[in-house]
């Protein structure tokens, strides 16, 4: 890394332009690399990228790291005895590899029916345009109801609450932070995380900037988070109470006649209904619940409807609890009521270059709910998602019609979901397992193959998921950097190769469909920038190119910003993206509705009925007796991880012990931990051990462990990992038959746990 000595070699040294493609925030990096030694001297940010102007957190040397890590998986390995410490790995070529998963696989099929093959996708797959564009097809050709995602430990009841309210699970609002005056963040902590669902580089410097202009920024949270910290108010918050609080605001909205929807009352539908549903709901009967002052409710709501321009924000702590997709839902309904919605300086839809996000002719039909039950609980799958938690008792509780085969891809569920040792012990009865992934993992290590994907340097990207999530509106393309070895597949090669065997066709086949779906989903609609353009214009255009390249290419043409296949057109094109380094600005979010809205009839509907039946459960929980819960367990998350698998980079992982449990001076005193002692952290799930920092950032009554580590399983390829941050799986503790039961998303904050001094 760094600077080196003049040689000879410095002449192949050259400047290469990528986001990086770790988080959200996507920041524009220059690497300066040797193509053809196939090195990389350093990793920093790019002063010039619109987008981040040179910001970058320590993790942009993932990047590099994770390509040079010697440990990570290059070629197919086949397990040779069970799993465990004395697993034999055995290389095999990707003919052998691609055939033996095909052949199991079918048989698995065959034998039980297509619900007997699961499959698990994790996180990367939403930061890789072609592992995304092909996970549908790859589905498709699976056509298993028992479809599990991180989605479910993550923002799943925002998918869900925007699929009611809006008629797509995936036009997310988002908060437009660069014109607000003032920013309600609930259960975010942006400046560690960078922003989750609102993609946006260098928080600190953005909400230093919005204070600087006189805006105020209001946290929301149970820790004073480093965000927080930075913030003029914070308020601490019982965890699993954010509904409760935002339906008290909207009790004082109504109470004190500060309903001002605007424009958005001509397509609103529900909001009488949800003045209903408020009604019990005052501060003073929430206070005593959420642990926040009604006092404090009552300002709340009076200095957030009085701010010119305003944002309601909930994120990673509002969607994993118990009410999840109430909480979700009210952040919406908050910035509707008082007009923040679909206007600068609120929340507003992004305008993504490929398309995905342009209004379209029909509206949705209602979200499937319920199509397919699971076996063991009969828990209802959900706009085709069964609860992750679901997993493990699909596996070894569900008789004849259990899960048998499990494809994960790019995931480590052992780690992210809850009761991993009861899912580890489940994923051994599993008749066969195929993991795609990168890393011989807590998970991994239990499948019969390892099937592993280039990574970012070597292959082409493009920010698909994050230009919908953009604070600004942008267009990314980041170019291949090394040819990969020989024979190495990538992310989506893999997933075309495996549905081709699944189904007896051809991958070219199957990637040709794909193709002619997208011919006939973006190209020549009415009112488009393609609208009258020959689809053989388009053919000739594109070439005889394969893969997602060909579909970016289409889309971004077909696109709103698109030259429309036209060549002398002044339009985004992937030959134009391809000559600018950075990320291409396309200007400030603007006001989309009510033609984007999906619903019936194009209107916002701000109290459907599913959502309105849950509100009965959160009545019902203002009278069980606040407290008496012992202490409660919430999460963090930390600048030099990324979930479970950046800690076999020394880079990131070297230092202090991370993986400790934080707790408030009092509760220690009286549980008995010292600080820098080891405590038991026991909940209904399991238990476990862990370090203990007293810390009087924590409310009182709430604990908090991060997530991601444990890694202490035999048989795994971390070594670096094991060494430097071995820590507990904090989802020893998440209990898996806890759930929101509006998504299937598991409570990961605010699990109730016991915590003693160990010996
Ligand atoms: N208690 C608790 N649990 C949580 C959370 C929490 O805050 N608290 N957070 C939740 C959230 S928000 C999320 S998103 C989930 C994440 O849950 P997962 O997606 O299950 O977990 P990750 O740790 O992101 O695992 C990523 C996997 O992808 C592999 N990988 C990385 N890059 C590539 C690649 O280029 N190609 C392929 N094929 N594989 C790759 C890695 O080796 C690793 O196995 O965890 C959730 N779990
Ligand atoms: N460095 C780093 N960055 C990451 C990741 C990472 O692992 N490391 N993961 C990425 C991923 S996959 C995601 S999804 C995003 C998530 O990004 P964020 O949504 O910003 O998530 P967190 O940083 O986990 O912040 C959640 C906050 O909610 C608080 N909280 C917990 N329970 C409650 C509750 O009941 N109510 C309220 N109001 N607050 C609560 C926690 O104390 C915490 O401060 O981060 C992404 N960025
Ligand atoms: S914030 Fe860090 S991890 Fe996220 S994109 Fe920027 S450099 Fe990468
Ligand atoms: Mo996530």
């Amino acid at each position: 890394m760094g600077e080196t000595r003049t040689t000879e070699r410095d002449t192949r040294r050259e400047r290469v332009h990528r986001s990086c493609p770790i988080c959200e925030a996507s920041c524009g990096l220059i690497l300066e690399v040797d193509r053809a030694a196939k090195r990389v001297f350093s990793v920093r940010g790019d002063e010039a990228d619109p987008r981040s102007r040179g910001y970058v957190c320590p993790k942009a040397v993932a990047t590099a790291a994770v390509y040079r890590d010697s440990e990570r998986i290059r070629r197919p390995l086949r397990r040779v005895g069970p799993a465990g410490a004395d697993a034999r790995w055995q290389e095999m070529s990707w003919q052998e590899a691609l055939e033996l998963v095909g052949h199991r696989l079918r048989e698995v099929r065959a034998a039980h029916g297509n619900d007997a093959i699961g499959s698990y996708i994790g996180n990367p797959t939403g930061h890789n345009f072609g592992a995304m564009m092909y996970t549908e097809l790859f589905m498709k050709a699976l056509a298993s109801n028992r479809f599990f995602s991180g989605a479910t430990v993550d923002q799943f009841p925002k998918n869900v609450s925007c699929r009611l309210m809006f008629g797509d699970a995936w036009l997310f609002p988002i908060p437009d932070i660069d014109r607000s005056d003032f920013f309600l963040i609930l259960g975010a902590n942006p400046l560690v995380s960078n922003g989750s669902i609102m993609s946006a580089p260098n928080m600190k410097a953005r909400l230093r900037q919005m204070r600087e202009r006189g805006a105020r920024v209001v946290v929301v949270d149970p820790r004073r988070s480093e965000t927080a910290a930075v913030a003029d108010r914070h308020l601490f918050i019982r965890p699993g109470c954010d509904a409760h609080l935002l339906l008290a605001l909207v009790h004082v909205l109504f109470e004190e006649h500060r309903i001002a929807p605007g424009r958005l009352a001509e397509f609103t539908d529900g909001i009488e209904t949800v003045r209903e549903l408020s009604l019990g709901f005052s501060p003073e009967r929430v206070a005593p619940i959420s642990g926040v002052a009604a006092e404090e409710i009552r300002q709340l709501a009076r200095d957030f409807s009085a701010a010119e321009r305003a944002i309601c924000y909930g994120r990673f702590g509002t969607c994993t609890q118990e009410f999840g997709t109430l909480a979700s839902w009210l952040v919406d309904v908050v910035n509707i009521l008082t007009g923040n919605f679909d206007r600068p300086g609120g929340v507003m839809f992004p305008r993504a270059a490929t398309g995905q996000s342009e209004p379209v002719d029909e509206p949705a039909a209602a979200m499937p709910f319920a199509e397919y039950r699971s076996q063991a609980r009969g828990l209802p799958s959900i706009d085709g998602q069964l609860p992750a938690a679901a997993m493990a008792e699909e596996i070894d509780s569900a008789g004849e019609q259990r899960m048998r085969a499990l494809i994960t891809v790019a995931g480590n569920p052992v780690l992210t979901t809850p009761n991993g040792r009861r899912l580890c012990e489940a994923l051994g009865q599993l008749d066969f397992m195929v993991s795609v992934d990168i890393y011989l993992n807590e998970t991994t290590r239990m499948a019969d193959v390892i099937l592993p994907s280039t990574v970012q340097l070597e292959h082409d990207n493009y920010d698909f998921l994050f230009a919908t999530t953009s604070v600004r509106n942008m267009a990314r393309y980041s170019p291949q950097v090394f040819e990969p070895e020989p024979e190495a597949k990538h992310h989506w090669e893999i997933l075309v190769e495996l549905a081709a065997r699944m189904n007896g066709v051809s991958a070219e086949v199957l990637d040709d469909l794909m193709f002619e779906g997208c011919l006939a989903r973006f190209v020549g609609r009415p009112g488009s920038t393609s609208e009258g353009v020959g689809l053989d214009v388009v053919r000739a255009r594109l070439g005889a190119q394969r893969g997602p390249t060909r579909l970016l290419d289409l889309m971004l043409s077909a696109g709103p910003y698109g030259d429309g296949f036209r060549d002398a057109g002044d339009g985004v094109s992937l030959a134009k993206l391809r000559e600018i380094p950075h990320a291409l600005d396309l200007g400030p979010l603007e006001p989309r509705l009510p033609e984007l809205l999906r619903t019936p009839g194009r209107r916002i509907e701000l109290a459907p009925d599913l959502i309105v039946a849950d509100v009965e459960r959160l009545r019902a929980s203002l009278v069980e007796s606040a407290g008496g819960r012992g202490l409660l367990l919430i999460g963090r998350r930390q600048q030099r991880n990324m979930n479970s698998w950046l800690h076999n980079l020394t880079e990131l992982a070297k230092g202090r012990n991370r993986c400790k449990l934080l707790i408030n001076p009092e509760d220690a005193r009286r549980a008995g931990v010292r600080h820098g002692g080891m405590a038991s952290v026991r909940s209904s799930a399991g238990a476990i051990e862990v370090e203990a920092e007293l810390s009087d950032e924590m409310m009182p009554g709430v604990v908090s462990i991060p997530h991601g580590y444990g890694h202490t399983e035999p048989g795994t390829r971390l070594s670096r990992a094991r060494e430097l941050q071995a820590g507990a799986n904090v989802n020893q503790l998440a209990d898996e038959r806890l759930l929101d039961p509006l998504s299937g998303t598991s409570v990961l904050s605010g699990i109730s746990v016991d915590v003693k001094p160990v010996g």
